[in-house]
């Protein structure tokens, strides 16, 4: 558990004030018994990678057995993006494959230098593992399917959304006889940057689509905001951890919050935390390809029923690990209330 211990071991490891979290996170005790981040962070870096390489982030993993796999993405040193199947039995230390599971597109306007493809999130439904992640064109980002039933044989399904979108979670169970997704329709100002829920009766055309949550309820979440990881059941309801973003003078600072939806209708909020759950305070989320960044993809269960391990891209360089407790959360999003814009 954090506590004022944390508090002065930062203080003794920061060298520079302006990271001193009391400078600039007035919320910092709202959220220390929360999540604890993991000791041994950052738990991935490029460095562990089998091959010369760039970075890695922005993951997607489930617990399989007594496993967690990731699909874990990294940026070799010619720039090229990789999936790469990683194993661990403690959560922090991973055996990586060197085989990499996906590539972009070689069709314009998917294939290029300037296109990728990034931010795995992975669903555990029905015996089949399911992996959302982006593929970037100078035309927009899509989202794009893939499934495996073990990790070793993989089936390409597809784009299962319409330009521009972003940050697609799909969640572990159907409603009355519907998949459903969290998904974040990119789009700029006023027309975009909120999370959206979508339907479908095969996981390849979506429709119904309604909006869950506006960006802008907090500051910290004002610019935009983008489901994480794919929604935990919980008996109170779909905990769900997002990012959100904050514009300043140098650029875009990326945060987690966690929300609670129905159970049975998971387009409503019942639940939010007024805090933000995690904001950059670490060098590691400091320093990187993109600082200040901290983006969730990943709440699997950890070592007790009440934990959660989180995985985080940290500053698009690393892959981090945090620790939660789901009783915690719960409690928090019911007690801060649904906390939608226009309301206290
Ligand atoms: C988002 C995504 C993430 C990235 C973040 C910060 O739009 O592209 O992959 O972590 O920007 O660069």
């Amino acid at each position: 558990m954090r506590g004022n211990n944390s508090v002065q071991r930062m203080k003794a490891t920061v060298t520079n004030p302006v990271f001193a979290p009391e400078v600039w996170a007035p919320n910092f005790d709202r959220c220390e018994h929360l999540i604890e981040r993991s000791a041994h962070n950052p738990v991935i870096t490029a460095k562990d990678l089998p091959f010369p390489a760039e970075c890695c982030f922005n993951s997607g993993a489930v617990r399989v057995g007594d496993e967690i796999v990731m699909i874990l993405n990294c940026w070799d040193a010619e720039w090229v993006p990789h999936f790469l199947v990683a194993r661990s039995r403690d959560g922090i230390h991973f055996d990586i494959g060197s085989r990499s599971i996906a590539s972009p597109p070689k069709e314009y306007p998917y294939a290029g230098r300037r296109e990728g493809i990034f931010d795995t999130r992975i669903t555990t439904l029905e015996g089949w593992h399911y992996i959302t992640y982006n593929v970037s064109s100078g035309l927009g980002g899509r989202i794009r399917l893939i499934r495996t039933r073990d990790f070793d044989q993989f089936e390409d399904m597809g784009f299962i959304t319409s330009i521009d979108h972003r940050n697609c979670v799909i969640f572990p169970e159907q409603f009355d006889g519907l998949y459903a997704r969290l998904e974040r329709p990119n789009g700029e100002g006023s027309t975009g940057g909120d999370i959206y829920l979508s339907y479908s009766p095969d996981l390849i055309f979506w429709g119904r689509t309604e909006l869950v949550l506006q960006k802008g309820t907090r500051y910290w979440e004002s610019c935009k905001i983008g489901p994480g990881a794919p929604p935990v059941k919980t008996e109170a309801g779909w905990l769900t951890f997002y990012h959100g973003c904050r514009q300043h003078m140098n650029g875009i600072m990326y945060t987690a919050g966690v929300m609670l939806l129905d159970l049975k209708n998971p387009g409503r909020v019942i639940g939010k935390m007024r805090a933000c759950l995690m904001w950059p305070e670490e060098e590691y989320e400091f320093r990187g390809n993109v600082p200040q960044v901290i983006f969730p993809t990943a709440a699997v269960q950890g070592g007790s029923d009440d934990e959660l391990f989180v995985y985080y891209g940290a500053a698009d360089s690393s892959i981090c690990l945090a620790k939660a407790s789901i009783g915690g959360l719960v409690q928090r999003c019911l007690a801060d209330g649904p906390c939608l814009p226009g309301q206290p």
